[in-house]
């Protein structure tokens, strides 16, 4: 399958329906709503609103009606790249490609965007007509823990607390696992309640979600050793210098990619199941570990 046609497509999707959905600048709270759209139009992948729509697909689902948690799902990644990027966090001057929110904005605006997008996430998650109450209902919850104290929260904190520590593998794993694998993991069951999965769909997508999720921190950290900041966005070697947690600082650049790899054939194992709607979840995960940004 064409996956840059795919993946451009609904970018091109989520890009209008974001347009809509955040706040113009203009009148009330101008700045802040300018803050908001500038980091969130600032570039980005749109991987996550794409594997909500993915999955949402491979269970025999609307795009239509998966349309607004997707875009709660970028609300909440952009969010989290905007407070990330923060002085009292990793104190960072670029990202995608572009002064970060605070650098542009100022800290206190910064802060507040991020906060605004988190909540503007729920309100559009909640907002899906057409979508059975109870879905949604689940989709909220889901989305609230992901990106919580259970999840992305939890993994960020435990992540600075690991600066400048040796720690173990099984550490770094849950470090990886709660930072970035929850929110992941999240998004590819959110598009498979939005289409009414049944339990055991469910479950292969949850074990599909876990090990793209960790494959995409891995691949994130290779990145940071092999990458190139033009490409990325953002600055490299930057986990070195702050003395991160990181896959090749503690098992070396090519065991980093042998698990990636590992994890790749692990998330296409757990979907063997589903038929040619799941194409673009399988090439989804290959790019992950593939990318070069
Ligand atoms: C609440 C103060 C406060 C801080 C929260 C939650 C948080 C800070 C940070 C989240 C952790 C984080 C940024 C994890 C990294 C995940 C990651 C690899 C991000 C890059 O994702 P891409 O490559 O980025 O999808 P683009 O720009 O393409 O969307």
């Amino acid at each position: 399958m064409d996956l840059e046609r795919y993946l451009s497509e609904k970018s091109e999707l989520v890009n209008r329906t974001l347009e809509r959905l955040l706040p113009e600048p203009e009148g009330y709270a101008k700045n802040l709503a300018g803050a908001m759209r500038y980091s969130v139009f600032a570039g980005g992948k749109r991987i996550r609103p794409a594997m909500v729509l993915a999955s949402t697909e491979a269970c025999g689902g609307k795009v239509e009606d998966a349309i607004m948690a997707a875009c709660a799902f970028e609300c909440i990644h952009t969010y989290s790249l905007i407070h990330d990027d923060l002085p009292a966090m990793d104190n960072d001057d670029i990202r995608r490609g572009k002064p970060t929110c605070h650098k542009a904005f100022g800290e206190a605006v910064a802060i507040l965007a991020g906060d605004a997008l988190l909540t503007l996430a729920f309100e559009a998650a909640a907002d899906s007509p057409g979508v059975k109450m109870e879905r949604l209902l689940k989709v909220v919850a889901e989305l609230a823990r992901a990106a919580g104290y259970a999840g992305m929260i939890g993994g960020q904190v435990m992540d600075m607390e690991s600066e400048g520590v040796d720690v173990a593998f099984p550490v770094l794993e849950s470090i990886h696992i709660h930072k970035t694998g929850a929110l992941i993991t999240s998004a590819v069951r959110c598009g498979a309640i939005i289409a009414g999965a049944k339990k055991g769909e469910l479950e292969k997508l949850t074990g599909y979600g876990e090990a793209v999720g960790l494959s995409f921190q891995i691949a994130d950290d290779i990145l940071n050793v092999e990458g190139r900041e033009e490409k990325l966005g953002k600055p490299v070697r930057s986990d070195k210098r702050r003395e991160k947690a990181a896959y090749p600082a503690l098992v070396g650049v090519v065991e980093s990619k042998r698990l990636a790899e590992e994890l790749l054939r692990k998330s296409l194992c757990a979907i063997e199941g589903f038929d040619e709607k799941a194409e673009p979840l399988r090439a989804i995960a290959r790019f992950i570990v593939e990318r070069r940004n």
